[in-house]
């Protein structure tokens, strides 16, 4: 099992290893559009195994540890060819995954309205996509007609939108993309309380999107 130095400051050029970021929120807080024991083994067990397997991989290449995960994905192939695989799974796995649990919130009360993007990502949405509902069934499709496991995604790119699916834990930093929304397909993320039904599973896990978020990261992005 790997050692995890805990919460060591990342100064610039320092050696440092990933760690499993904390949940946001409660592992009951997404209920009922996704269940407290999904998420705490997707969360604590999941995510700590690309975790923990990212550290073993990089121990055996440890000037690697003074890279950021972005400079690791952005940059897959100048990573040593005997780690590269598992850098590209678990790396791209933690990534995802840190990604994942930000962009998702308990749904806002019922009173509030639905659950939409506002402002300049709003605009930029219908700009691209023609409106909201196009671009919620664009990913949704993407994400429901990716072949096995894989993630479907709104990336920024040139100041641009674009919607796919990549497979596995492919992050799209590894075509110059940035994520900005993502969404789990692998089975793990809802077969307990979904079985088979992937495209139910997508359209509940649009009621816990947290647009705020999502807008953050645009702003950050573009
Ligand atoms: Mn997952």
């Amino acid at each position: 099992m790997a050692h995890v130095k805990e919460h060591r400051a990342a100064a610039a050029g320092s050696e440092t290893r990933h760690v499993l970021p904390p949940l946001p929120y409660d592992f009951a807080a997404l209920e009922p559009h996704i269940d407290a024991q999904t998420m705490q083994i997707h969360h604590g067990k999941h995510h700590q195994a690309y975790v923990t397997n990212l550290n073993n991989a990089l121990g055996k290449h440890p000037e690697l540890l003074t890279k950021s995960l972005e400079e690791l994905l952005r940059d897959i192939k100048s990573v040593p060819e005997d780690i590269r695989t598992t850098v590209r799974n678990n790396g791209g796995g933690h990534h995802n995954h840190s990604l994942f649990w930000t962009i998702m919130a308990p749904p806002p009360p019922a009173r509030t309205g639905e659950n939409a993007p506002t402002g300049a990502l709003a605009d930029v949405i219908k700009r691209t996509f023609g409106d909201v509902v196009k671009f919620k069934e664009l990913l949704s499709t993407a994400a429901t007609t990716q072949f096995g496991s894989g993630w479907g995604w709104l990336t920024v790119a040139d100041g641009k939108l674009e919607v796919f699916s990549k497979p596995n834990q492919d992050s799209p930093l590894m075509d110059n993309k940035v994520p900005i929304l993502g969404v789990d397909v692998w089975e793990h993320a809802y077969y307990l309380k979904y079985q088979n039904r992937r495209p139910d599973y997508v359209a509940a896990w649009w009621n816990v999107v947290n647009w705020a978020e999502v807008s953050r990261r645009y702003e950050a992005a573009r």
